[in-house]
């Protein structure tokens, strides 16, 4: 067979349109394809949600690549060793309730398992806002990450959605977006983003978990930025939480969607 790279060319064209243009119409927009994010993706997909993640960089999984201090094992206590043996992922027992497991094969575990579910992950792609009708979230408004990392000026896309996950880790960014412009309260304490304590891993596991609810209607936060909206502790590379947490958000979305 003769190679044609105009035809080469046509091809990822073609399918990234109709892929994208298919995917402008969510039930749930997830963003940022850390493990909350990953997970939360792969359980509204097996449900049968349409759903997409947007993650800014060139790569998917977040913070979990990196382990801890770049060693790249992760730690789980034993809800989530369960969770990861589950989806097939090896897990050394480290004793007295602590699991490790390899953070490549996490990451790649699970960002398979969720786009095998059916969950579209659209990389190099920046959320920079969101759509408000009616005090609620309706949608994202999207570029690529290389004009926002270049500073162009160029006109954002839309992308519509029944329910949005806020899984963008420390920054909550989707949540500082709608703080900063929309003037309304966030479903904190305050009205605004709490903020990210110091570590302190035992509490910061469990919160985390507590604090997987909507932030904004709309907007269902998890992970990291669950515990730094609502203003607890960071917890280092133990990544039990995380997981928990993406399983918890789209038990909350899956709820809603089905009422
Ligand atoms: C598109 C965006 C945007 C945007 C950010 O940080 P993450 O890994 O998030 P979590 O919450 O699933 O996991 C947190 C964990 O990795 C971690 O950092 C822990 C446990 N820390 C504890 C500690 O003590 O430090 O992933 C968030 C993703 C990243 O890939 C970002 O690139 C992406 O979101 N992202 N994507 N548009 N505006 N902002």
């Amino acid at each position: 067979m003769s190679l044609d790279e105009i035809k080469i060319s046509r091809a990822i064209l073609s399918r990234f349109m109709t892929k994208f243009s298919d995917y402008l119409e969510l039930d749930v927009a997830i963003v940022g394809a850390g493990p909350s994010g990953l997970m939360a993706a792969l359980r509204l997909a097996r449900k049968g949600h349409k759903v997409a993640v947007f993650e800014r960089k060139l790569s998917i999984g977040g913070g979990m690549w990196g382990g801890g201090m770049m060693f790249n094992e992760i730690v789980v206590q034993e809800q989530g060793a369960a969770i990861l043996k589950d989806l097939g992922i090896t897990v050394e027992d480290a004793g007295d309730g602590y699991y490790t497991a390899d953070s490549v094969e996490c990451t790649s575990t699970l960002t398979s398992l969720a786009c095998k579910a059916g969950a579209m992950i659209f990389n190099l792609m920046t959320v920079e806002d969101v759509m408000v009708r009616e005090n609620r979230v309706t949608g994202l408004v999207i570029n690529w990450s290389a004009v926002d990392i270049a500073g162009f000026h160029v006109d954002p896309l839309a992308v519509r959605a029944g329910y949005v996950v806020e899984s963008t880790g420390h920054d909550t960014e989707v949540l500082r977006v709608i703080q900063n412009k929309t003037g309304e309260r966030l479903l904190t304490d305050t009205g605004k983003i709490m903020g990210e304590r110091s570590m302190w891993a035992e509490v910061a596991e469990n919160t985390t978990l507590e604090n997987t609810k909507e932030a904004f209607p709309g907007v269902f936060v998890a992970g990291m930025a669950a515990n730094a909206t609502f203003g607890s502790f960071r917890m280092g590379p133990i990544f039990g939480g995380m997981l928990l947490s993406g399983e918890r958000v789209a038990e909350l979305i899956d709820e809603r969607l089905s009422s």
